[in-house]
């Protein structure tokens, strides 16, 4: 599981993680979701870390959801399930957290991204939430999050027509922090995470928490409504359609008459 998030130490007080599931585009899987959390509470227990890099690789951040697991689940299996544990653990860990994006940033990596407190985003990289392909819906934050950063005008272009920009239009609209050459992202992460790491840590505990705490009782409850949505999209012939599709490397036959 260790092989599934790298660990390194570059900095003084820095950690990064790096996303290690390239023959799938990093997709989430339950593994690598468990990976991710085992990893984030080790960093949250160690007292010498005082700010992360979360990164994949150049060709992809995530490229979302796991479909091959997606193909098979039901909203009982799903919402039984661990999936949901990684935003909890995401939402409640106190140390900055920095998304260093490369290539794709679709579905959950968008959301995942987002669930970090600063995005650096290389010029290459695309970012969408193009579920409605798959016969789903952002349910971690695609539309809870991305309608309060870029609007709900601009949200509706990503999740309802699949659009996807790049990491310099998502600079543009207020998605990610900044833009940079896609060579420097992780660099420029790094050298941010050691600048904050550098800072009291007791300051940064405190800026998240009240960056969480004014956001977060509405945030809370449009999270909740948006997964109830998505699971409600799940085990439907639409869904079982796009996730096989997919998978067989076909266009989807979706019902498009309602
Ligand atoms: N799941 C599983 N496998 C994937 C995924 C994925 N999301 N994305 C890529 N892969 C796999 C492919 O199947 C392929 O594997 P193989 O070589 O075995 O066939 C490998 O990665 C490489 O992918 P491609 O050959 O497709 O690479 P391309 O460069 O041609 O295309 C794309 C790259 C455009 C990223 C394409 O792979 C793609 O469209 N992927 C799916 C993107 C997508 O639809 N993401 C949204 C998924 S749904 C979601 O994220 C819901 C989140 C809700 C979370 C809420 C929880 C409660």
């Amino acid at each position: 599981m260790h092989d599934l998030v790298l660990l390194t130490r570059p900095a003084d007080g820095v950690a990064l993680l790096t996303l290690n599931r390239p023959q799938a585009l990093n997709a989430l899987n339950q593994d690598l979701r468990d990976a991710i959390c085992e990893r984030l509470e080790a960093l949250a227990a160690d007292p010498s870390v005082r700010a992360a890099v979360l990164t994949g690789d150049d060709r992809a951040f995530v490229a979302g959801a796991d479909l091959r697991a997606m193909a098979e689940a039901t909203p009982e299996s799903m919402a039984a399930g661990r999936g949901h544990l990684i935003w909890e653990r995401l939402r409640g860990f106190e140390k900055p957290l920095i998304a260093a994006v490369r290539g794709y940033a679709l579905g959950g990596g968008c959301e995942l991204a987002m669930a970090c407190d600063i995005i650096i985003a290389g010029e290459g990289a695309l970012f969408g939430q193009p579920e409605i392909k798959v016969g789903v819906m952002p349910g971690a934050g695609g539309l809870a999050r991305l309608i309060r950063r870029v609007g709900r005008p601009r949200t509706m272009l990503l999740v309802l027509a699949a659009e996807t920009i790049s990491g310099r239009q998502a600079a543009d609209w207020g998605l990610v922090s900044e833009t940079c050459p896609d060579v420097e992202v992780v660099p420029r992460a790094l050298s941010l995470a050691a600048t904050i790491a550098a800072f009291p840590a007791g300051a940064a505990r405190a800026i998240k928490a009240a960056a969480e705490e004014g956001d977060g009782a509405m945030l809370a409850e449009a999270l909740a409504a948006e997964r109830r949505w998505f699971l409600s999209l799940i085990a439907t012939p639409d869904q079982r359609e796009g996730a096989r599709a997919f998978l067989e490397k076909r266009a989807p036959r979706f019902n498009t008459q309602g």
